[in-house]
């Protein structure tokens, strides 16, 4: 019997679908026993992992790692396991692993890394556990062997057409319907997998080596329709990595969804979406669609150039800001800050304007300032290598005070991001965040954002953000962040 673990890595009552436990569920039903723990659900989970384990024939242990929270309770609670049920097999996917798959297998408490997609190659995986151990013959998988490691070679790109419909039914959906910007009664899915971009901050191109495939417009309805008919569900969050790849999909999934009567949130390309027909944004207004998510990243073109950002411009930037103020369409801009290793000031001071602009041009425009930290491959990781980045040889160490403030975006490890540097960001992110606190996910009591507002008015007017400290400290007081769950 399989246990699937995915940890916790957002704050109390704002997890969304497991959707990467659901989707290799979703291949086993049927074929395999199997339970599943949510820590975003069950706020301590690990005693319910220990009784489970205690009281059911688990062999597998399968657990969903991306980077922050989630890989920093992954790492305590396997360990945790190991030390209890040293029998189990432990497998660790997801973006964690499959980028830092020799730190994580150099750990005594994960067997097996599964790199990219798993609904192929876990069932391989469990069979060969279970007979004859041919552990070579299993794709996606990496392991221990002996005193070196064996990376089985990749498949190609999974059809999420050939996936079974997610088995909504076995988890208590009511968990996941939750109150968003779009709707009371929110759920997520995911239409498309990967991404033919190359963006080298992104852990996408990495796992996914720039490929995407996407549901059929009738597959993707057959979920929405799912999720509303017997969900109760009133708006939807596609957690693709770029949703609006193909404006004929998008067309067709609109006019299918017109009926439905529900809202919707996406992330997508600036470049591509400045290329959509009128009629289609039209048509996307009229089929529900409220947000956009896009990565603005940086106030320099020359910064966009150096992250191959394709043909994004500032410009560009400025201009979908306008066409979804257009629409009546929420924008939300994610930038990547401090990424420059030379002009770092420069990238920084140039963004934080671009921001101030994009709040003229749409005042209900969200911003969301990062900091980057590198991902393993590209032209501004190996800078970073060169200025002394050297990542942990294993979990132990990604565990430690000093990587935990790596994963939590609180130290890059970036050499050209200095103290100083670093603390323009934070308090540009404090006097931002009071005078335009997002709406996403919090439905925050008005006086709290009107006490913000007032405190931080003059600062956000007279661009002063030097030592921001009452703001940091309203912020923890009255919204409880930075948090360490803090997520996008
Ligand atoms: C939804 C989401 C979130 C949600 C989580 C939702 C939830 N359930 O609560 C929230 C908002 C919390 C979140 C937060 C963060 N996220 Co996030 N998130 C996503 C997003 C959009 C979708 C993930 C998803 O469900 N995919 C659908 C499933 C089906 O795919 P999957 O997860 O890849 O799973 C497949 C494989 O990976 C594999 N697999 C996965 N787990 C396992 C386990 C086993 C045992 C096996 C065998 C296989 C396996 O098989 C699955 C099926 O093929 C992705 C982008 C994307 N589209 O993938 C980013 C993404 C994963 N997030 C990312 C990041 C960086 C973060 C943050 C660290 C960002 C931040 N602001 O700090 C935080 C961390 C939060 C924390 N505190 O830990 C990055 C990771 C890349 C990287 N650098 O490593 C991504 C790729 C976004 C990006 N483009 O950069 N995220
Ligand atoms: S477009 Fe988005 S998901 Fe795709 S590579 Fe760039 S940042 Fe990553």
């Amino acid at each position: 019997m399989t246990l699937f673990y995915y940890p916790q890595n957002t704050p109390p009552k704002l997890g969304r679908l497991p959707l990467s436990t659901l989707a290799l569920a979703a291949v086993l039903e049927g074929k395999e026993e199997y339970d599943f723990v949510d820590g975003n659900v069950q706020r301590n989970p690990l005693p319910l992992i220990l009784s489970l384990l205690e009281k059911n024939p688990i062999d597998v242990l399968a657990v969903s790692v991306m980077p922050g929270t989630q890989m920093l309770n992954a790492i305590h609670h396997t360990k945790e396991i190991r030390r209890k049920f040293p029998n189990v097999k432990i497998v660790w996917g997801g973006y964690f692993p499959s980028m830092h798959t020799e730190s994580t297998l150099n750990s005594e408490y994960v067997d097996f890394v599964l790199r990219g997609q798993g609904e192929i190659a876990f069932p391989k995986l469990l069979e060969e556990i279970r007979g004859n151990k041919n552990y070579s013959s299993v794709p996606n998988i990496s392991y221990r062997n002996g005193n070196t490691f064996q990376h089985n070679p990749e498949l190609p790109i999974y059809d999420p057409n050939e996936r079974p419909l997610l088995p909504y039914h076995r988890v208590n959906m009511d968990d996941y319907a939750i109150p968003t910007f779009v709707g009371k009664r929110t759920f997520a899915h995911e239409s498309s997998v990967g991404c033919p971009h190359k963006c080298n901050f992104c852990g996408v191109v990495d796992v996914f080596h720039s490929r995407w495939k996407a549901e059929t417009p009738e597959r993707t309805f057959e979920a929405v329709k799912l999720l509303k008919e017997k969900y109760g569900m009133d708006g939807i969050e596609f957690h693709d990595s770029d949703f609006f790849i193909s404006e004929e999909r998008v067309v067709e999934l609109c006019e299918k969804m017109l009926p439905l009567n529900i809202q919707w949130w996406s992330e997508g390309r600036i470049d591509e979406m400045l290329r959509y027909k009128k009629e289609t944004w039209k048509l996307m207004e009229r089929a529900g669609l409220k947000m956009i998510f896009f990565g603005a990243e940086s106030g320099l073109d020359e910064t966009l150039q150096m992250m191959d950002k394709g043909r994004v411009t500032v410009a560009q930037t400025k201009e979908i800001a306008e066409v979804c103020k257009q629409y009546n369409v929420q924008s939300e801009f994610s930038f990547v800050m401090g990424s420059h290793p030379t002009k770092t000031e420069e990238d920084i001071d140039a963004t934080i304007n671009l921001m101030y602009e994009l709040e003229k041009i749409n005042p209900n425009s969200q911003m969301h300032p990062f900091i980057y930290t590198p991902v393993p491959f590209g032209n501004i990781y190996d800078q970073a290598v060169e200025g002394g980045l050297r990542y942990p040889k294993n979990l132990d160490e990604w565990a430690s005070h000093e990587w935990e403030m790596y994963t939590l975006r609180k130290n890059p490890h970036t050499k050209w991001l200095t103290k100083k540097l670093f603390n323009k960001i934070i308090n540009f992110r404090a006097v931002h965040q009071s005078y335009y606190p997002k709406v996403n996910d919090k439905i925050v009591a008005k006086w709290k954002l009107d006490v913000l507002k007032i405190f931080s008015s003059w600062r956000y007017k007279a661009k002063f953000f030097n030592g921001a400290y009452e703001l940091r400290l309203l912020l923890k007081l009255l919204l409880n962040s930075p948090s360490k769950n803090e997520s996008f």
